[in-house]
């Protein structure tokens, strides 16, 4: 039972700064110290360590079209993915701390590459499925699902074109949301018509969380014995108790149905893979806010390592 903590301290993929500090954030509130008491051996990954990101976030001609900083995403999600896919041949499990959700393009494309026919959980509320051509913002942690799944790969920055020659990407039927409830125009029509399973807070709504994440697995792991990859948003979870992150939208996952969920993944056994990201420090407006949604990071990971409450 090991784990790769690969630290992601990157903010490229949106504006807002401090979303770089989740990772010392985590660290500080005992992310290590309470996976060594999950019985896990952790060892610490640091791939952009190398970077001066501040300095090549402040690039003023890192643009292509409307894409805000392709060269830095591209050069720091190769790293991430050169990291993630050396964790899965050491046969650990990654758990990547964000940073902003851009390196999920990374994530879930060094998994897929690795376990072609694993499974993909993609909990947010939001889809993160434009592409170069449909986002509305060019920010490109609103991007990552498409990169990883190749699509509309034409209107790629050419900073993308080291993913074209990745054997194995994300395919369309090993993917499923959850949480979902800001979706873009152009990404409705991408999950319609590549047939993605995407179960948004109505859903949960409707049919509860239980039965979502049933429905959830039995779409990436019909099987039920393949591995599953966690890429965790923490912007799902409602912003009554996450509040320090960067895209806060009303209407969420409580907190027990966020960690519900990934108590649910533990419980099959299949986790390969975790992601957790966008947690903003920053962005708080009180030091209560700072504590909820770190504490709701730390969650997230212990659950998902197989914290169980008795
Ligand atoms: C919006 C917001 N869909 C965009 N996306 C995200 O900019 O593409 N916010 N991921 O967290
Ligand atoms: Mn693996
Ligand atoms: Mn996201
Ligand atoms: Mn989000």
């Amino acid at each position: 039972r090991k784990v790769t903590v690969i630290r992601a301290p990157f903010s490229g993929g949106q504006g807002k700064g401090g979303v770089e500090d989740g990772p010392d954030k985590m660290e500080e509130f005992g992310l290590l110290r309470d996976i060594a008491e999950l019985g896990w051996t952790a060892t610490v990954d640091d791939p952009l360590a190398k970077f001066d990101l501040a300095t090549l976030k402040a690039d003023p001609s890192d643009v292509y079209g409307n894409c805000k900083r392709p060269k830095m995403v591209s050069d720091c999600c190769r790293l991430i993915f050169d990291a993630a896919t050396a964790a899965h041949e050491n046969k650990t499990l990654p758990v990547t701390v964000g940073g902003d959700h851009s390196i999920g393009m990374a994530t879930i494309l060094a998994f897929a590459n690795a376990h072609p026919d694993g499974g993909i959980l993609w909990i947010d509320a939001h889809a993160d499925i434009n592409t170069p051509s449909t986002t509305p913002s060019g920010n490109l942690h609103g991007c990552p699902v498409a990169f990883a799944m190749g699509l509309e790969e034409d209107s790629w920055p050419p900073h993308f074109d080291w993913i074209k020659q990745v054997k194995h990407k994300v395919r369309p039927d090993r993917i499923a949301y959850i949480g979902l409830r800001d979706v873009d125009p152009g990404e409705k029509k991408l999950l319609k018509e590549l047939g993605i399973a995407a179960y948004s807070m109505y859903h949960v709504d409707k049919y509860g969380i239980n039965k979502v994440v049933e429905m959830a697995l039995q779409r990436v792991n019909p099987s039920g014995n393949k591995p599953v990859h966690v890429s965790y948003d923490v912007d799902a979870i409602d912003p009554l108790y996450v509040a320090a992150t960067g895209t806060p939208v009303r209407g969420g996952l409580s907190l027990r149905e966020g960690l519900f969920l990934v108590e649910e993944i533990a419980a099959t056994g299949n986790l390969a893979g975790l992601d957790i990201v966008e947690v903003n420090p920053a962005l708080a407006s009180t030091e209560t806010h700072i504590v909820d949604t770190v504490n709701a990071g730390l969650s997230i990971a212990r659950c998902a390592l197989g914290e169980t409450i008795l």
